[in-house]
């Protein structure tokens, strides 16, 4: 399976408090010295850090329970008890919790290095001194730790980029991604090359650089769970700038952008109001007239009002100035805004849904393979699951496949 992890659930615990101490002082010369017991340590707090140096939740695949340690009981003269050790989970910027009951958002962390305490640890019990008043002057008495809080959390990384790529399958996103980068994206001409969103560092004039999000295609239906379904959207949900890219070699340009629109509309309404650029690739396989003749459609065509660009990553042709109009289009006020509000998940239909043993996880990887090697036969139109979409039946396996 793929090192990618954007979706993980975690037990976490923090620690009880210490009990406070009932201790009274004596000694040979003063027998009966009061109440002197001291207060109970504090328990771990959980704490969530965002480290910049992380990009999947992978670490937290199999390190299903977090556990802070619990705070140590109040001793004699006075003495605190020792604080519980805080639980650390470190995780990707852009990480963003949720309650893994009610689905309820709780936290993001998008600045390097952030942190917030997730569970809070129980406060240590007060001692027996505390309590010491003219009509009492030896309390028994003393106060218990606070308990430990217990919570089920989700984590999902929304991947933190300037730029988001939107496209059908195929259209060229991860080729542009690796010719205007140095991210070696897979790149092939089936549906679906991309089954996990990579990200590049995009350098363009005067040593700026911006950050660009490949994510897999979206096809008309996605909401519905087609295709790879909208899973992967959560990672543009962030991103300054959407573009998006339309391949020349479509039938119709326009009827594409609205479905890719319309999809990202019906994941999250707040995704319409992103700043939008539009391109169309692959140029090099039209003729200079065929092109001329595009261009005169596309100027007649609702789309001409966001100025489109023309280019070709294979040629090389308008790239830089797509890097341009991208960096221009991200330094403006309107686009810094990167805040998103972050609907609540539905955990019973993440619940629900089939997790794969590692037996079945071995079979989707021999089934990947068989991808890479087969013929597609179309798009899938059932609503599968993140782990199934390696359907074999979607794929005839090449001759050489059948045989063994
Ligand atoms: N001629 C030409 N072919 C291109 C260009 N860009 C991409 N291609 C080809 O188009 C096919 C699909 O490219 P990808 O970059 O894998 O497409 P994608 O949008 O990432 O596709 P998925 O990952 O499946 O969503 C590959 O065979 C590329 O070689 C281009 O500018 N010109
Ligand atoms: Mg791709």
């Amino acid at each position: 399976m793929s090192n990618f992890i954007d979706y993980v659930k975690i037990f976490c615990r923090s620690g009880k408090g210490g009990p406070g101490s009932s201790h009274f002082f004596r000694n040979r010369r003063n027998p009966k010295g009061g109440p002197d017991g001291g207060d109970g340590g504090r328990g771990g707090h959980v704490i969530l850090q965002a480290d910049p140096s992380l990009w999947t939740l992978i670490h937290l695949k199999y390190a299903r329970h977090v556990f802070a340690s619990n705070g140590e009981g109040g001793g004699h003269s006075r003495s605190f008890g020792k604080d519980g050790a805080d639980q650390i989970i470190k995780v990707p910027v852009g990480t963003v919790a949720y309650d893994g009951v009610t689905g309820e958002f709780i936290c993001e962390l998008t600045d390097p290095g952030q942190k917030i305490v997730l569970l809070k640890g129980g406060r240590g019990g007060q001692g027996n001194w505390h309590f010491k008043t003219p009509t009492n002057q030896a309390p028994r008495y003393a106060q218990p730790g606070e308990p430990a809080v217990e919570r089920e959390i989700v984590l999902e990384l929304k991947v933190l980029a300037d730029v988001g790529l939107v496209g059908f399958p195929n259209a060229g996103k991860s080729t542009l991604l690796s010719s205007v980068s140095a991210a070696k994206p897979q790149i092939a001409d089936y549906p679906f090359t991309t089954l996990v969103p990579n990200l590049g560092i995009v350098n363009c004039r005067d040593q700026h650089s911006f950050c660009m999000a490949d994510i897999p295609g979206i096809i008309e239906g996605a909401h519905d769970g087609k295709g790879l379904g909208l899973q992967f959207l959560r990672h543009i949900e962030r991103n300054s700038i959407l573009l998006f890219l339309i391949p020349v070699t479509s039938d119709d340009l326009v009827h594409e952008y609205d479905v890719l629109l319309n999809e990202l509309k019906l994941y999250n309404p707040e995704l319409e109001g992103k700043s939008r650029v539009i391109a169309f690739s692959k140029i090099d396989v039209l003729s200079p007239d065929e092109l001329n003749k595009l261009k005169e459609k596309v100027a007649k065509s609702p789309l001409a009002a966001l100025h489109p660009i023309f280019f070709s990553s294979v040629s090389g042709e308008n790239l830089d100035l797509l890097k341009d109009t991208l960096w221009e289009q991200l330094n403006q006020a309107q686009n810094k805004i990167v805040e998103i509000s972050h609907r609540p998940i539905n955990i019973n239909a993440k619940q629900n849904a089939h997790i794969p043993t590692p037996q079945e996880e071995e079979k989707i990887i021999d089934t990947q393979f068989i991808i890479q090697k087969g013929t597609f036969k179309g798009l899938p139109d059932t609503e599968l699951h993140p782990g199934i979409y390696e359907d074999p039946n979607l794929f005839i396996p090449d001759e050489e496949d059948s045989n063994d």
